[in-house]
């Protein structure tokens, strides 16, 4: 199964270059947390990547957030990326027909396409949402997951939603839909050459979840009894106590948290 490979060799074998791009960072910086950035301000986020990256093989934004967003950010942003070796996720969630999906990737104040290496979609309105992204991600070698679970609470993408959703993307290829938001491997049953990235968000060394509904699992949980590949956690590190150097230890503390549990899981 996909939990016993290594991510190296599973970059080498992967047909979608930015699943390719990601496994290899993983593998060379030995690394599978994701940071998610999400705080409301231009240089706020550049500060809390800077911090970061050393740690990270991708960044999670919600580009919508920012109250004071240009080009300029997308720009930086991508240059951080090439230069410290990440992968940028935009975690737009699209949920409309094919075509108003297009537009809102490629079109409009933010031009996710242009910057963002992966982004993710409800599989709610039927793959034609997967298609009509298609249209502008593939030509760029971006990727695309699909949200098939989440971690809040009384969320409603279960049982026959999550198998719809993996069904639906082992019917679109994984040289588009390159895997999951889940909070576990969802992917069972699969063919044997068939490699899905599991990306798992509501993940906490401390809190057990939040006053709206989200809750928490350890690194750990995420990664070795749920066979997730990527920890995606916010607040847990930008919104730590202490400052700058106070980020880069807890990003630094998860890393090594999130690289433990998957070397253990490779001998299970
Ligand atoms: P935090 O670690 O601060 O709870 O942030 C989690 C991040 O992951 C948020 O950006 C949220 O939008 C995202 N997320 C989530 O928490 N649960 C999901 O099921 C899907 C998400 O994208």
């Amino acid at each position: 199964p996909t939990t016993l490979k290594t991510y190296g060799a599973r970059a080498a074998a992967h047909p979608n270059a930015t699943a390719r791009r990601l496994l290899e960072t993983m593998e060379r910086k030995k690394t599978n947390l994701c940071v998610s950035v999400d705080v409301t301000k231009s240089a706020d986020v550049l500060e809390v990547v800077r911090r970061v990256a050393p740690a990270v093989c991708m960044v999670k934004t919600h580009i919508d957030i920012i109250e004071d967003f240009t080009p300029a950010l997308t720009a930086e942003l991508a240059r951080l990326a090439d230069e410290n070796d990440f992968v940028i996720f935009e975690d737009r969630k699209f949920a409309d027909i094919g075509n108003t999906v297009s537009l809102q990737y490629s079109s409009g104040v933010h031009r996710i396409a242009e910057w963002s290496h992966m982004t993710n979609a409800h599989p709610l309105p039927g793959p034609g949402i997967i298609t009509g992204l298609g249209v502008v991600g593939k030509p760029l070698g971006r990727a695309l997951l699909l949200l098939a679970e989440m971690s809040s609470a009384g969320n409603l993408a279960t049982g026959e939603y999550t198998r719809t959703a993996v069904r639906m993307a082992r019917e679109a290829g994984r040289d588009w839909v390159v895997g999951f938001i889940a909070m576990g491997r969802v992917d069972e049953g699969g063919d044997a050459d068939e490699d899905f990235l599991v990306l798992t968000p509501g993940v906490g060394l401390v809190a057990k979840g939040d006053k709206l509904g989200q809750q928490y699992r350890t690194p750990r949980e995420v990664v070795y009894d749920s066979g997730c590949d990527v920890i995606i956690v916010g607040r847990g590190i930008y919104g730590v106590q202490g400052g700058a150097e106070a980020v880069l230890a807890e990003a630094e503390k998860y890393r090594a948290e999130g690289w433990k549990a998957y070397e253990e899981r490779l001998s299970k």
